[in-house]
């Protein structure tokens, strides 16, 4: 298995990088989202919420944080950065119009991780230099799940960020799902984040699984 390594600290797997997308859930409580995520595999946890005000976006992100704690996994907190600091999440995933890399490296306490989106190979080297812990390229495919997003990048863009961030882990986002995801990392993701693809499923857990297995399997042939 390839490591998913960083030359800044030890850093975690995110082969299988669920977002947990309020907005996605219409019936489903996010804490069951979150640890049906989990049970499939996920590596890790993001929680997105854009319709919510800060408070409640708290209040949300201090239970859904007690519960990656119980299964192990790490949770990010998604816009943020104020939110991240005070709840002790494991990172924050900043995106270009948020508080800067940079800056946020100098308020983050010696462990906490930084991601940051990026849509193009000049942001994402800017992102590295800027101390990211990880770089989300995207969007790879069309996506519905966000608002008004960027224009889609394509796989071609995997390989050339890839070829410029040197250790730092490349996490592609944006339209993935089961039947994408293996050309996804053979154009050189190190892992994957996904929205609907879990969060609409049918059988959420199952999906989670059988998209883990198809990176395990596609990375252990890129290795
Ligand atoms: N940033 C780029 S694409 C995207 C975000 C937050 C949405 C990812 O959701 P999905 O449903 O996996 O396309
Ligand atoms: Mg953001």
């Amino acid at each position: 298995m390839c490591p998913v390594s960083n030359t800044q600290n030890s850093f975690p797997s995110l082969e299988l990088y669920v977002i947990i997308d309020e907005c996605l859930l219409s019936t489903t409580r996010v804490e069951d989202a979150l640890e049906k995520a989990l049970m499939g595999g996920a590596d890790a946890i993001q929680f997105r919420a854009k319709r919510l005000s800060k408070r409640g976006y708290y209040e949300m992100a201090v239970r859904l944080l007690s519960h990656a704690r119980h299964m192990s996994k790490p949770f990010f907190v998604n816009d943020h950065l104020d939110v991240a600091l005070a709840i002790g999440a494991d990172g924050v995933h900043l995106g270009q119009d948020d508080f800067p890399c940079h800056a946020a490296r100098r308020l983050t306490p010696k462990g906490m991780m930084i991601g940051v989106s990026s849509h193009c190979v000049e942001q994402a080297i800017r992102a590295a230099a800027d101390g990211a812990n990880y770089i989300a390229v995207g969007p790879v495919f069309p996506t519905t799940t966000k608002d008004k997003p960027e224009p889609v990048v394509g796989l071609g863009m995997i390989s050339k960020v890839k070829a410029r961030i040197g250790a730092v882990p490349l996490v592609a986002i944006g339209g993935i799902n089961r039947d994408n995801v293996s050309e996804v990392v053979r154009s050189g993701a190190d892992g994957v984040a996904v929205a609907s693809a879990v969060a609409l499923a049918y059988d959420p857990v199952a999906v989670a699984m059988e998209l883990k297995h198809r990176i395990r399997l596609e990375r252990e042939r890129v290795c």
